[in-house]
């Protein structure tokens, strides 16, 4: 299948200029302003010791410095700054990396202390004029050099090593897209590079049409272009490439804490109504015992499509329905489009016309679109008035019906029967205070939507944890929503996009990610949803969404034998919320992806680079999805360095070499670093349906040190930022003939649960002598699946269980 990707506005081709002779500087603080003959600037801040800032003005004139992506809450800072003005070659130096720009044409090169390149440019800064539009469209170039690896970029549906590949960024509806197609739902500008095992990043923080060239026309060159706006780049020095992603999210900024409900399992569907099919539904998910905390009404709920409306017939007293289903422990989630229908009977129409929130066109007429209530006006969520306004239309829906969450789709903005599927690029913008046109705004459009929405649901809510789902983006939305991968297909393709997506989107600082698990479009076999839901149980988010034009995609639909299978995964998704929790935890503090590509995880194996399927989820388990049919084995592998658990047998596998591995359809092969101690709740179905009575702890033995930790807090609210969590450290020391399991716990939330159930796996010997606190216990021999360990009961407050073999 072709896409239809809008054509890059190319003008008539005009002369490309490079920067001439730099011939003097200046410099406030951490800011360096180099000047060339002829009039480009290059401006170079250190951000940090690691973050480096370039942005070059043709002209000698540089932008307001305005950006949605940096977040506002960032502080950088560094150690140690030197500047140095050779014969040649400024060289700036701080306390991780060297920048060394040529004077003749500002070329840029990044070293390490040692002195080793990380990234350097190849022709460097380029621009030519765009006569149509003015302004310039501005490229970089750099070297893409022998055995360099790229990943990142977003949602891109390809294979996770970029390199040899050419990308659009600009926010596109792609229906029932394919592997490989571009552009998709979200732009990030964002790309990892891996050189001499050393890691870096690039944030290209441009929101114009841009695209990203890894070496596809020529190998050894890399460019990054767009087509307006100033060359202005963030170069992130790793060295490890999980470094890079965090100080990445770091710079575009952390989300909050989601409510713990958000973690769970999700139903959607392309739509449930009326109300007796919500009910149906919702009842026939707890009669089948399976998990789930969300359920969500898309767009046939409205009133003849008008947001914040309730189609009277489907939904007649939508606070009584929405109580019911809370009691019964489900969250509702509406949908909310961009489009807000042109009728001078609608208050939301009313009030935008009104104030003048709705985008117009150049020359003045509102900005028309064609979407699902036929012809609608779009506000301007890039004015901080409308976005204000926006947010505040949530009252009803989140105060009044008890709505939990927010669904915005359609905020590439997408239209119906236009060729470019979007809004004309001369439609006009505020963009907070900077007036743009659309061909600017184009890619924030939706990631503005989302914040108002964030905003607007978190004041309704508070101080409930509001929860936002995104289809659009751009780099920073992590800030605000969650994010799903768009209309993809129910294809065994499709089950492997979903999880390069996800891991890409990780590792693109966007952790909250999952897909319509099963697809969107066509019906899935009951195989594919049933190795759907076993990967998805490992995505940050899930959710089964689908069109709703075939058969029917709720996880009890695929017959008796897949229920139990997707029962049994659907609940171990809940009985690893502790450990999930504690991931969301880590991303929110440090920026750590939650889900790592076995190149994060050891960048320093070759084997991994090129390595797609396998990745980290969390700190200690390791999941490989299984995406063909019929397929009961397949091939892995693990890096080097550590030992693994096999979570279903306890058999200990090593890592460095691929191996065979059995999946029949009841499982999909998850490993357990060892050391470690994976937290687990009791199964329910849905959070906060009965008191947590026990924490399960599973410790994995090793032959040496470990460290795992536990978050946990009220799993809504803000308590937990005025101490009121627990941060638990597991520390694991194990030698030949003795354990020891210390916890150090801090914050002073209490913990629901008085007892832990300690069990170990992979004890190298009989454990005659137990003490918990320096007193003597016993402990006992069971089994956990196919496997012999050790289970203990202990008192939560444990500060150190101890055995030994006598
Ligand atoms: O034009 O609201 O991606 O999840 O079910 C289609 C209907 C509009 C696209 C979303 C999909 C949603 C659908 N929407």
């Amino acid at each position: 299948m072709k896409d239809i990707i809008p054509p890059i506005i190319t003008t008539s081709k005009t002369e490309t200029h490079t920067p001439g002779k730099a011939i003097r500087y200046t410099r406030q603080n951490n800011q360096f302003f180099i000047f060339t003959h002829n009039e480009a600037v290059l401006c170079v801040t250190v951000v940090s010791d690691r973050v480096i800032r370039l942005r070059f003005s043709t002209d000698g004139d540089f932008e307001k410095d305005f950006s949605y992506a940096i977040d506002k809450k960032f502080e950088g800072g560094y150690n140690n700054l030197e500047f140095q003005e050779l014969s040649d070659t400024y060289v700036i130096k701080t306390a991780k990396l060297i920048c060394k720009i040529s004077k003749d044409g500002l070329k840029t090169r990044f070293l390490d202390l040692n002195g080793t390149i990380i990234n350097d440019d190849e022709k460097g800064f380029s621009w030519q004029e765009n006569t149509e539009y003015g302004g310039n469209n501005v490229k970089m170039s750099k070297r893409a050099h022998a055995a360099e690896y790229f990943y990142g970029l977003g949602d891109k549906p390809s294979n996770l090593n970029l390199r040899g590949k050419k990308f659009l960024n600009w926010n596109h509806d792609n229906y029932g897209f394919a592997k490989d197609a571009d552009p998709l739902y979200k732009s990030i500008p964002f790309y990892l590079g891996l050189h001499n095992s050393t890691g870096y990043g690039i944030f290209f923080d441009n929101t114009f049409k841009s695209v990203f060239n890894f070496g596809e026309d020529k190998r050894d060159i890399c460019t990054f272009s767009a087509d307006g706006g100033e060359m202005n780049y963030y170069f992130i020095y790793g060295p490890s490439l999980l470094e890079v992603v965090e100080n990445y999210t770091h710079l575009t900024g952390k989300p909050e804490l989601p409510p713990l409900w958000a973690l769970g399992y999700h139903q959607c569907k392309w739509s449930y109504y009326p109300e007796s099919l919500v009910k149906e539904v919702t009842k026939k998910m707890r009669d089948e015992r399976i998990p789930c905390d969300a359920i969500y009404l898309d767009i046939d709920y409205m009133n003849g499509f008008r947001c914040f409306t309730f189609d009277p017939d489907r939904f007649p007293d939508p606070k009584r329905m929405v109580d019911e289903l809370k009691k019964d422990g489900y969250k509702t989630i509406v949908m909310i489009d961009p489009g807000i229908k042109i009728d001078k009977d609608y208050w939301v129409y009313n009030e935008a016309l009104e104030n003048g929130y709705f985008v117009r066109r150049a020359d003045g007429p509102l900005m028309k679109g064609k979407v699902w209530p036929g012809e609608c006006n779009f506000p301007d969520f890039t004015h901080p008035d409308v976005r204000q306004w926006w947010g505040g239309l949530y009252k009803e829906l989140i105060q009044d019906i008890g709505v939990a969450g927010v669904w915005n789709d359609m905020n590439e903005p997408a239209f119906f029967e236009v060729e470019s599927k979007t809004a004309p690029h001369d439609a006009r913008h505020n963009y907070d205070g900077n007036p743009a046109s659309h061909r600017k705004a184009h890619n924030i459009y939706g990631m503005q939507m989302a914040r108002g929405t964030y905003h607007g649901v978190k004041k309704a809510g508070y101080p409930n944890r509001p929860f936002v789902i995104t289809r659009a983006a751009y780099s920073g939305t992590q800030r605000y929503a969650s994010a799903w991968t768009g209309d993809n297909i129910a294809t065994w393709e499709h089950l492997w996009v979903a999880n390069m997506q996800v891991q890409r989107m990780a590792i693109s600082g966007f952790s909250f990610v999952g897909s319509d698990i099963g697809g969107f479009t066509e019906h899935p076999t009951s195989e594919l949803y049933v190795r759907w839901i076993q990967s998805a149980v490992f995505h940050p988010f899930m959710r089964t969404h689908s069109s709703g034009e075939h058969g029917n995609q709720e996880p009890y639909s695929f017959g008796e034998a897949a229920t139990n299978i997707i029962r049994e995964f659907i609940n171990l998704r809940y009985q690893l919320l502790p450990y999930l929790y504690t991931t969301f935890w880590q991303y929110t503090t440090h920026g750590t992806p939650m889900i790592r590509p076995l190149s994060l995880l050891a960048q320093q194996d070759p084997h991994t680079q090129y390595r797609t399927d396998e990745y980290c989820y969390g700190d200690n388990i390791l999941v490989c999805p299984i995406m063909r049919p019929e397929q009961t084995e397949r091939r892995m592998y693990l890096p080097i360095g550590n030992r693994w658990f096999n979570f279903w047998d306890d058999s200990i596998q090593g890592g460095g070499y691929e191996f065979s591995i059995a999946a029949s359809i009841e499982r999909i092969p998850i490993f357990v670093k060892e050391g470690s101690v994976i937290p687990m709740y009791p199964t329910m179905q849905y959070i906060g349906e009965k008191p947590i009575e026990q924490l399960t702890l599973h410790l994995y033995y090793t032959e040496g040190e470990h460290t795992s930790e536990l978050y946990e807090d009220a799993g809504n609210g803000y308590a937990y930022r005025k101490n009121d969590y627990s941060l638990k450290k597991f520390k694991v020391l194990g030698k030949p003939t003795a354990l020891s399991l210390m916890q150090i716990k801090s914050g002073k939330w209490a913990d629901e649960y008085q007892s832990v159930k300690l069990i170990i796996h992979g004890l190298p010997f009989i454990p005659n002598v137990c003490k918990i606190d320096k007193e003597l216990v016993s402990i006992a021999q069971s089994t956990f699946y196919d496997a012999a360990v050790y289970e203990v009961e202990i008192s939560n407050h444990f500060s150190e269980f101890y055995c030994r073999a006598e």
